[in-house]
Order: structure tokens, then sequence, then C-alpha cells
């Protein structure tokens, strides 16, 4: 099910990538923002890293990404931290009878050779818990995620709306038009 590529859903970040590409060959500074969306460790590639804006008084954030791995050997994500939460586990959502449930993954998520791994709504997830504040639409919350092999890295998850269901992926206008917003 993780493993599970949406057409549509690549096509889009397809898209934004090739915008962020665009926008990197116009201003000097771009790069910047083509590597605040694309990190890589090792053979790992950590595509679009993102969480949703928080209520006040929220205890919790959660982390969405895509993880690609180049290399020939699997890998796992083991573990990840961030400064602004007490720790972060690695979930996966269930629905048992019609009834959500969440656990923390023993052993972590593995990323095949050759193949990707996706953390979204609905199934795998960063779990920030403790958050020391609200997670505000736009803002970029910084993670460290450790592979087995591949070691650490440090990303950055894009904050989209509280109800959004996948990447603010369009960065044409994404924070200069809140009615986009749900
Ligand atoms: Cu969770």
């Amino acid at each position: 099910m993780t493993t599970n590529t949406c057409p549509l859903h690549k096509r889009a970040r397809r898209a934004a990538c090739l915008l962020l590409l665009l926008l990197g060959a116009t201003f000097a500074a771009g790069t910047a923002n083509v590597q605040a969306h694309e990190f890589k460790v090792g053979s790992i590639e950590i595509e679009h890293p993102w969480s949703r804006a928080t209520p006040p008084g929220a205890r919790t954030g959660a982390g969405y990404l895509a993880l690609s791995n180049a290399g020939t050997t699997a890998d796992r994500l083991v573990s990840a931290a961030s400064p602004v939460a007490e720790k972060v586990e690695v979930h996966e959502m269930t629905i048992v009878d019609g009834v959500m449930n969440m656990k923390q993954v023993a052993g972590g998520i593995e990323i095949p050779a050759g193949g990707e791994a996706r953390l979204a709504p609905g199934g795998f997830h960063l779990m920030l818990i403790g958050i020391r504040e609200p997670f505000k639409q736009g803002a970029l919350v910084p993670v460290t995620l450790t592979f087995e092999k591949a070691g650490p890295v440090e990303v950055e998850l894009e904050v989209g709306s509280m109800g959004a269901k996948e990447p603010a992926n369009d960065h044409g206008h994404g924070a200069a038009d809140p009615a986009q917003a749900h």
C-alpha cells in the first residue's frame, strides 16, 4: 500500500519540481528553494516533506514525505527528531473495523533497493509529539531523519493548511493566495 504511486500526485509533483527548477534558473537565490523540498543522503532521496497547520493548543503534529532509494540494498527510516517537539515517532495509521488507530512502527519503514516508501495521510507518518507551538501554514519545521544505512539528514516540513491532503506543491501561489486553502 505504501509503495503505491498515485499517478496524479506524481504528475503534480513533477510539475511543481519543474516550476522550482524554472524559479531556480530565474533567481540566484532559487537554489535554496529547490533544496528546501528535495533532500538527499547517501542513495536516499527525500521529496517534499510537509505537514499540516495545527490548531491552537495542539500537542502533536504530523510529517509526510516520499522516500526513494537509488541504491542496490534496502535501507530503513529508523528514527526522527525535531528541535520543536519533545519527540518524533514513526507511526502507521490503520483502520480496523472502522476505527482509526495508530501505532509506532517497530523497526522503522523499509525503502526497498530501487524502490520507494511514502509517508502520507492515512498511512505511515511522522508524529511530532509535545510540539512547543502550533505549526503555522507556510512555516518550515526542521526534522532530522535517521536511516539505518544512509545515516542522519536534516529536512524541513513545509506546513500546509489544516486540512491539506497533499503537499502545497503549487509554489506559484500557495502562500500568496490564501483563498486556495480549505
Ligand atoms: Cu501518529
